[in-house]
Parts: C-alpha cells; structure tokens; sequence
C-alpha cells in the first residue's frame, strides 16, 4: 500500500472556472458514471475512510473536489456522468465546466474512468473515451466492484474492456479493482505514481496496514 497516497488532504472544491486552484505541480482526475465508486475508489487508495464523500444516492458528488499529496501533486474527484435526476440546466452546465477543465487544464496527467465491472462500457463511458483521445489524454479504466461478480465472469469483463480498447490510439490502460475489499489498490497506485511522479523518497515504500 503506498505511503504517498495517504498523504492526501482536501484542499478545495470548485464549481466555477474562476474557483479552480491554480495550475501547478500534476494532477490525475476520478471520473465515471454517477455510482460507480469513484469517490470510494479514492478513499481505498489514500486509506481514508471519508477523504472523499461517498454515497448510495447517484450525484452526490457535484463539485470538482481537489485532493492535495506531498510535492505538488493532487487528485480530484469530478461529478459523476449520467446522474438523470439532475435538471437539464444544471447537467449543461455541470458539463461544461467539466469539459473545459478537462481540455484546458494544463497540469492533467491522465485520467481514470471507474465503471462499474457489472456494466463497462456504456454509453457515457463511451463518450468519455472518445473525448479522451480526441484530446490525446491518457487514461486508466477501473472496473471497480470486482466483489460483486465471480471470478470467471470478473476475468471475462476484463478481458472484453481490453479489447474494445484495441481500437483506440491513444494511451489505455484497464485493471480490476474492489474499493470495498481493497483489490487492485496495488496496480492502481502503481499506474498512477507514472503519472504523478512522486518524490523519491514515497517509492517503493509501502504502509503496514
Ligand atoms: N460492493 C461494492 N460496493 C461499492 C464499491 N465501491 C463503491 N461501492 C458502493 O457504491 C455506491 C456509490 O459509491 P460512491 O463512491 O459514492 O460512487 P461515486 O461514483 O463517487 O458516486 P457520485 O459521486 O454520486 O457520482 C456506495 O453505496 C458505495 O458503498 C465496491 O468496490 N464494491
Ligand atoms: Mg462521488
């Protein structure tokens, strides 16, 4: 279990252009369906009960929520994709903004995208790809929930997100992950120290717990 990540402090959430933390250091975003887990993704990861709010109503999440690590480093945590009880206005609006961040924001390493391993690859999920590599923005697929299938039907997911990924030309990447059993939190920070690069100092160095 890596020592950086449980590092993680919250720093600030946004939910305006003009309300974003300065642009300094890297940074890696969490973004999904509405439900998925990313916000218990991040929890598992940092080794933080409540770093990140978690929910069983969809769209909990409806800020950019910044997370600060050691050395300028920082993980956000985006509104969930495809939450319907939103009214139309705000959902418009709520994308935009994403959408601007995720284009204009010059210290964004990468991506992770959380599906739930039940049901990858939806339409939003689609879409988020396709945007990624529009935009050359590189990006690691979590099939989160890995707990609630057997290993067989797990292993299959897997493999299927892997090859409709084939037809994509920028960098992808997909692994298993359980944020409630703690599976694949290992490969996950693993990818994530490429992107981020944290001192040297946080490598290899792995928690007890
Ligand atoms: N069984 C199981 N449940 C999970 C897992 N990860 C998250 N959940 C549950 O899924 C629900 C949604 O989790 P969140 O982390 O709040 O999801 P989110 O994607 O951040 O949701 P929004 O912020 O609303 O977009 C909660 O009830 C979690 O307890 C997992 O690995 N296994
Ligand atoms: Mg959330």
């Amino acid at each position: 279990m890596s020592a950086f990540y449980q590092q993680a402090c919250f720093l600030q959430s946004a939910s305006t252009t003009k309300t974003l933390p300065p642009e300094q250091g890297f940074e890696v975003a969490f973004s999904g369906r509405s439900n998925s887990g990313k916000s218990s993704t991040l929890n598992r990861l940092c080794q933080q009960k409540s770093l990140a709010r978690t929910s069983k109503t969809p769209g909990r999440t409806q800020l950019i929520n910044f997370f600060g690590l050691p050395d300028d480093k920082f993980l956000v945590d985006l509104p969930g994709y495809g939450y319907a009880k939103v009214p139309n206005k705000v959902k418009f609006e709520w994308q935009r903004f994403i959408e601007s961040y995720l284009r204009d924001r010059m210290t964004l390493q990468g991506l992770v995208i959380v599906m739930d391993i039940r049901r990858p690859m939806l339409e939003y999920d689609i879409n988020m790809l396709n945007w990624a590599e529009a935009h050359q923005l590189p990006v690691h697929i979590v099939l989160n929930k890995h707990d609630k299938l057997k290993h067989g039907q797990a292993k299959t997911a897997l493999l299927r997100t892997r090859h409709q990924l084939k037809n994509y030309s920028n960098e992808f990447s997909v692994q298993m992950f359980s944020a409630l059993k703690g599976s694949g939190v290992e490969e996950l920070s693993n990818h994530l120290d490429k992107w981020l690069q944290p001192p040297e100092k946080y490598i290899g160095i792995s928690s007890d717990k």
